[in-house]
């Protein structure tokens, strides 16, 4: 069949159980963290991956987000899939040993648990999207928390005010816990005065896309992005998709959103911050539910991608000819 059951991927505590193997069987290279817990009180973690990973060096840092949307099991099996290749490949890929030495990558391979557990943990899936809040004086539960980011939060009719909605921006901005976690430890990487974090992808699916901000508008510039920075995020995403085949596109080209995580990465934070939409392309293929055995070739086809970004996160200008 074209559709998969819940077993056939990781779930929540099988993904914890898969991070904390790796960590412990590399300690000189990978850590974990809990960042904070969700509404129903589960640990959202956080890995580090370099060299020396006990210090926090001077290194560009890159954060990988994944399983914001809770049916979107795919992105979980994305993080792992990263983990277990800088794992075995460090000392082994001479191009991804580089990388980890002179980089710090960090991986939330669940952004939302209790939405993730929602969704598989039944026996059957649910198509559940947001996490797993309520809403006061409402019967409908859930906040998308990729509408709940407080960069131009609900300004433009990119999501919905309406608890009943898939796209409901929650009661104010950073209302759901989940996004006060991510932001909470984005802001802790700030180290005298700079921000650490240079870029950052959000893994979501599906429909093979690399989109870059902004969201909130269809105007190619906006405050804090001028020329240069679009045709820098433009000549990276397409260089990312000539290696993976997504296509690559301005976030509002799909349809504009407001609140989402990359607006309020770039805009307020200054990290280069891409969504990948993974596997498959159309809804015909499994849409949120693909089988488990694309998952080895759909993770593995973002290899590349991945290292492209950690190769720039230096200076995403070089890009465009134009070195800081
Ligand atoms: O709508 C979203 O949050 C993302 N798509 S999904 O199907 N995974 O829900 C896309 C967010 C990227 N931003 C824009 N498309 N504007
Ligand atoms: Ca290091
Ligand atoms: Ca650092
Ligand atoms: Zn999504």
């Amino acid at each position: 069949s074209a559709l998969s059951t819940p077993s056939e991927y990781h779930s929540y505590s099988q993904t914890m159980a898969a991070v904390n193997a790796l960590v412990s069987r590399h300690p000189g290279l990978m850590s974990s963290r809990v960042i904070g817990t969700s509404y129903q009180g589960r640990p959202i973690v956080a890995v580090k991956v370099s060299d020396n990973v006990g210090t926090d060096e001077n290194e560009p840092e890159i954060l990988f987000t994944h399983n914001m949307h809770a049916r979107e099991h795919l992105t979980t099996e994305m993080a792992l899939y990263l983990l277990d290749e800088f794992a075995t490949e460090y000392g082994r890929d001479a191009r991804l040993t580089r990388l980890l030495d002179t980089r710090e990558v960090w991986i939330i391979p669940s952004v939302n648990p209790d939405g993730k557990v929602y969704d598989q943990d039944s026996g059957v899936f649910r198509s559940w999207r947001k996490n797993r809040q309520p809403n006061s004086g409402s019967r409908y539960i859930g906040t998308d928390i990729n509408r709940n980011f407080a960069y131009r939060w609900g300004c433009c009719g990119g999501s919905s005010g309406s608890t009943s909605s898939a796209t409901y921006r929650g009661s104010g901005p950073e209302s759901a816990p989940e996004t006060r976690v991510v932001t909470d430890f984005v802001r802790s990487r700030v180290a005298g005065g700079r921000q650490q974090v240079a870029a950052h992808i959000d893994f979501h699916s599906y429909s093979e896309l690399i989109l870059w901000p902004y969201g909130y508008t269809y105007s190619d510039t906006a405050p804090g992005l001028d020329q240069d920075a679009r045709n820098a995020y433009a000549a990276v995403g397409q260089e990312m998709a000539a290696s993976n085949g997504y296509r690559p596109q301005q976030s509002s080209d799909l349809y504009v959103t407001d609140g989402t995580i990359n607006d309020w990465m770039w805009g307020s934070q200054g990290i280069w911050s891409y969504t990948f939409e993974m596997y498959p392309r159309s809804s015909s293929a499994g849409g949120f539910y693909p089988p488990g055995s694309v998952i080895d070739r759909e993770t593995a086809r973002n290899r590349e991608a991945v290292l492209i970004l950690m190769d720039h996160a230096d200076c995403m200008y070089e890009a465009i000819g134009k070195p800081a």
